[in-house]
């Protein structure tokens, strides 16, 4: 028999391709605040706090600012990367997700989305992928970020799952060990090289099926 019992999905990089956006708000901080920012330099802000990520910028360019200034320009930058992400249709789900999630609901497997975004209602909405979700945990639920365990231990409280039967599907090295400190399955999407801590790892959610799920025991 299946010991999984749910599957907690990431948002931003997992279910669709916003790194992109997160990207092109950042850079145009970047430029405000005369930074220089690669997309190599953007690949450490994925999966961690809008906050973190902006420490991690300024960090970049050896620049500190008050808290209230801080504030100022994470929103700032949000300003501009709610506009990209106001564009999202279903079109922008990545391959296999729709396909992966009819398949668990119909085999009576719990779903949830745990998320480090405080915008990931919007970006559901604009998907149409709410209706497919048990629980929803994302940055506006959690005060600990990745690779701290919260959000998905908050996850499987609000399933009534216990961590030992649930896998998380991460894009994010943070987030596959924060499944890992929550004492669940993880599953990477992406890069073996990156995500070595994962049980496995699969390009995207097309190449998932019950029988790769059994392979966890
Ligand atoms: P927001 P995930 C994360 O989402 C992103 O990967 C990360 O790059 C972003 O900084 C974080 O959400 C916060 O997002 O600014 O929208 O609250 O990968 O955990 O779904
Ligand atoms: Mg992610």
């Amino acid at each position: 028999m299946n010991k999984i019992k749910a599957c907690l999905f990431d948002l931003d990089g997992v279910l669709v391709d916003t790194a992109k956006y997160h990207f092109l708000a950042w850079k145009k901080l970047a430029n405000e605040l005369n930074i220089e920012f690669s997309e190599e330099d953007n690949e450490k802000l994925k999966g961690i706090s809008r906050m973190a990520s902006l420490e991690i910028l300024l960090s970049l360019g050896n620049m500190e600012l008050s808290n209230e200034m801080k504030l100022k320009f994470a929103e700032k930058k949000n300003n501009w990367y709610v506009e990209y992400i106001s564009k999202l249709t279903p079109n922008d789900i990545l391959p296999g997700v729709k396909e992966f999630l009819t398949l668990l609901k119909c085999h009576d497997i719990k779903i949830a989305l745990g998320s480090a975004s405080k915008n990931s209602m919007l970006i559901l909405n604009k998907l149409n992928l709410v209706n497919y979700f048990d629980a929803i945990i994302d940055g506006n639920k959690i005060t600990k970020a990745k690779p701290n365990p919260e959000v998905f231990l908050k996850c499987a409280e609000e399933l009534n799952i216990s961590p030992k039967h649930c896998v998380v599907f991460e894009d994010a090295e943070a987030g596959i060990e924060a499944a890992i400190n929550a004492g669940m399955y993880s599953i990477g999407i992406g890069s073996p090289s990156i995500l070595k801590k994962a049980n496995f790892v699969v390009d995207n959610l097309s190449y998932m099926n019950l029988e790769k799920l059994s392979l966890l025991k």
